[in-house]
């Protein structure tokens, strides 16, 4: 479907409306803009922001104007590429449901199109199920999947896969672990856990910690973020499920909030349905 069409209800519920005001000349035309704004799940401060700069412009211009400003702000929070010795070590986190395994395995496809050679981890000893899914994925691309028993340690799991990667030469080793509330103390300790471990066995793994979220919860996400972020350290953020949401702002807000920078989004849940993020893809995406 694209990132175009994963958009379209966000759009209409977005830009379709701002748009419309913009033309109908709308009196108290600042106002209604910033409320959609808000209504899209954008942050205050990017609101105030985007307010600032239109009060600049022609009401004329506000829509380029908007885009413009979005792109810029959004380029200035680009993740970084890794560099380093592999294997490449990818650590995954989220709240329970918000997609970590199938961003695992579209994820695992880029890399491999790309010619690098990954191994996937299931950490996720504790969901019924969990291993079989990280397996069907790894069916699909070709990847070989280190797993433990259920109720295993997910530390021993990361540790061993580690071992497992290198021993194999792989490029890349991306590791899946269980779903955790952010409130849940002995969870998030848990995945401190797995990071020190990983640490301790070279000191530059994990390379990347990633945070899964679903695009569909909203302003929720922010203290999902922060906390994971508090207890972690997350290095960039992969929004699942962007298709069908009627409220793309949050990908905006995220990255206001937490400066953290947004590596793929989710848009669907085929192996291709991962897409780079691109500030100006998304934000013409947005609007057009
Ligand atoms: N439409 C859509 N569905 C998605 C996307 N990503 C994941 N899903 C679906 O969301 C559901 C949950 O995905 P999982 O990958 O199992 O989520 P998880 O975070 O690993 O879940 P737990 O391990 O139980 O915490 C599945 O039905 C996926 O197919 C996406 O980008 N778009
Ligand atoms: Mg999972």
């Amino acid at each position: 479907m694209g990132l175009h069409g994963a958009l379209k209800r966000a759009r209409s519920s977005f830009s379709k409306k701002i748009r419309n005001l913009i033309s109908k000349r709308d009196p108290d035309l600042l106002n209604d803009i910033e409320d959609i704004l808000i209504q899209a799940d954008l942050g205050l401060r990017s609101v105030e922001r985007l307010i600032d700069a239109l009060e600049k412009v022609e009401p004329t211009d506000y829509y380029s104007e908007l885009q413009k400003e979005l792109i810029n702000f959004l380029n200035k929070h680009i993740s970084k590429t890794i560099d380093g010795n592999p294997p490449f070590v990818e650590l995954y986190v989220g709240v329970n449901g918000v997609g970590k395994t199938t961003t695992i395995g579209k994820r695992g496809y880029i890399l491999e199109k790309e010619g690098n050679k990954v191994i996937f981890a299931s950490a996720d000893t504790y969901r019924t199920g969990a291993v079989e899914q990280l397996r069907h994925w790894g069916k699909r691309i070709g990847a070989d999947v280190v797993e433990s028993h259920y109720g295993a340690d997910p530390a021993s799991v990361a540790f061993d896969a580690v071992d497992a990667a290198i021993a194999r030469g792989m490029d890349y080793l991306l590791i899946d672990t269980a779903g955790r509330l952010h409130t849940k103390m002995n969870l998030m300790e848990e995945m401190k856990k797995i990071k020190r471990v990983l640490s301790k066995k070279r000191e530059d793994l994990p390379h990347e910690t990633i945070l899964v979220v679903d695009a569909n919860i909203g302003k929720n996400t922010i203290q999902q973020a922060r906390n994971f972020n508090d207890t972690v350290g997350i290095t960039g953020i992969d929004i699942a499920k962007l298709d069908g949401t009627a409220k793309g702002g949050i990908v905006i807000t995220i990255v206001e909030e937490l400066g953290i920078p947004i590596r793929f989004l989710g848009i669907g849940e085929d192996v291709k349905d991962l897409i780079p993020f691109k500030a100006k893809d998304f934000v013409h995406a947005l609007f057009e």
